[in-house]
């Protein structure tokens, strides 16, 4: 059996789209944050970075396939807080997230590092954010990074 094939996190020469959500930005400014980091550990040049705000997490899925389509980026970021006890559409704006963001992956191609959370208060999307749980900006970047780096050496198979 050949080696398994893994992606790696060399960051290097890689450009990298991020799509904020500045609903919840208390939270969705800690996970760009986390993000940032993310890529100047890795080597991603800050040039090679296209940083873009939307609205709320809902319109994220069409801004990352915007991006996507563009051809400018290897991967794309999302990033964006749902917090259940702010609203009763919760459900909603979390799936059309979710599912939104996955099928803009699927059609393009593109890899995406999923940096949505969906929690039931604000102090455990903080917690997440970088808090004492865990940084999900980071975390969600690493994999985008990895994804595209796997998927250039699944082109050579
Ligand atoms: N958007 C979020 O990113 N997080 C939320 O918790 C949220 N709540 O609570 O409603 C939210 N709503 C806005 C939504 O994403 C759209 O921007 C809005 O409906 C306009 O299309």
């Amino acid at each position: 059996m050949k080696e398994a094939l893994e992606g790696g996190l060399d960051g290097a020469g890689l450009r990298v789209g991020l799509v904020v959500a500045r609903f919840n930005e208390f939270v969705t400014s800690k996970l760009l944050d986390g993000s940032r980091k993310a890529l100047v550990d890795h080597g991603v040049k800050n040039e090679d970075v296209t940083v873009v705000m939307v609205p709320g997490s809902f319109e994220i899925p069409l801004a990352a396939q915007k991006m996507a389509e563009s051809g400018g980026v290897d991967a794309v970021v999302c990033l964006g807080a749902v917090i259940k006890g702010e609203t009763d559409h919760y459900e909603h704006v979390s799936a059309a997230a979710s599912e939104g963001i996955s099928n803009v992956s699927l059609s393009t191609g593109v890899p995406i590092g999923f940096g949505v959370l969906t929690t039931e208060n604000a102090e455990q999307a903080i917690a997440r954010a970088g808090g004492d749980h865990s940084d999900t900006g980071y975390e969600a970047t690493e994999a985008a990074i990895e994804m595209a780096n796997l998927l250039r050496r699944l082109d050579d198979i």
